[in-house]
């Protein structure tokens, strides 16, 4: 039923998608007025849902993989990027939590600073680069996409991260399923680079790797969390031999 219902939002998201880029050309520019009501009515019902399924208590946790690769549109010079990104959401409704585990980065002495985002498309038919602007559902300037995850610091080649708080779902009219992950060369400038492109993309430079976001079951996180646990601890006891 959940599933359904995301289904129906997920296609009702798309036309409204449509409808704020209205184009004369096409026989549906007019119909404007009805899509706004049918968007209002699905958040509607999906509001009344996600209230019902938390007051029955039922394990409503959704998790999300994306197995991160190299875009195909990369230059030969440039690092090969891969690893996996993984989401969970204890509730429809809550912040979700991620992990990020990236590898393949130059192994630079200093510790640099990557962008991650979620991009409108999950379309990667010519790699990264067919992803679309940043997932912008509420038309707000950036760093307020809920894809906005800000920058990641990179430690000799490698990236591991786990946040929480992140302001996207997994299940309703904005979800980011079926969307991309894109992890940028550069450092995001968080909306304050002073341009038109700040308040866009944050200035992050190209995009090194991607990924298509798909719903799965809860056995990925399980093992990452447990991954993730075991690197920080041979990280501090690295640490301690050095210091
Ligand atoms: C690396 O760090 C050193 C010392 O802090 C600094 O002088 C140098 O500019 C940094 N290099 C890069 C590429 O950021
Ligand atoms: C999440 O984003 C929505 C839409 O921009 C906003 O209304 C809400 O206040 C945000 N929530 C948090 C906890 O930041
Ligand atoms: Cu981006
Ligand atoms: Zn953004």
């Amino acid at each position: 039923m959940l599933a359904l219902l995301c289904a129906y939002l997920l296609t009702a998201t798309h036309a409204s998608e449509a409808w704020t880029n209205p184009d004369p050309q096409d026989p549906g520019f007019g119909m404007e007025e009805q899509i706004r009501d049918m968007h209002a009515k699905v958040t509607e019902i999906w509001q009344e849902m996600k209230q019902r399924r938390a007051a029955s208590g039922q394990d409503a946790a959704l998790h999300a993989a994306c197995r991160v690769l190299p875009s195909a549109a990369l230059a030969a010079a440039q690092p090969r990027v891969r690893g996996l990104v993984l989401f969970r959401q204890l509730r429809p409704g809550a912040l979700l939590e991620a992990f990020f585990h990236l590898e393949g980065f130059p192994t630079e002495p200093n510790v640099t600073s990557r962008a991650i985002h979620v991009h409108q498309f999950g379309d990667l038919t010519q790699g990264c680069d067919t992803t679309g602007p940043h997932y912008n559902p509420l038309g707000v300037p950036h760093p307020k996409h809920p894809g906005d995850f800000g920058n990641f610091a990179v430690r000799d080649g490698q990236l591991w991260k786990y946040r929480s708080g992140l302001n996207a779902s997994l299940c309703g009219p904005h979800a980011i399923v079926g969307r991309a992950v894109v992890v940028h060369e550069g450092e995001d400038d968080l909306g304050r680079g002073g341009n038109q492109a700040s308040v866009e993309n944050g200035n992050a430079g190209r995009r090194l790797a991607c990924c298509v976001v798909g719903l799965c079951g809860p056995g990925p996180w399980a093992r990452q969390a447990q991954e993730h646990a075991e690197h920080k601890k041979r990280r501090r006891e690295s640490e301690c031999k050095t210091s």
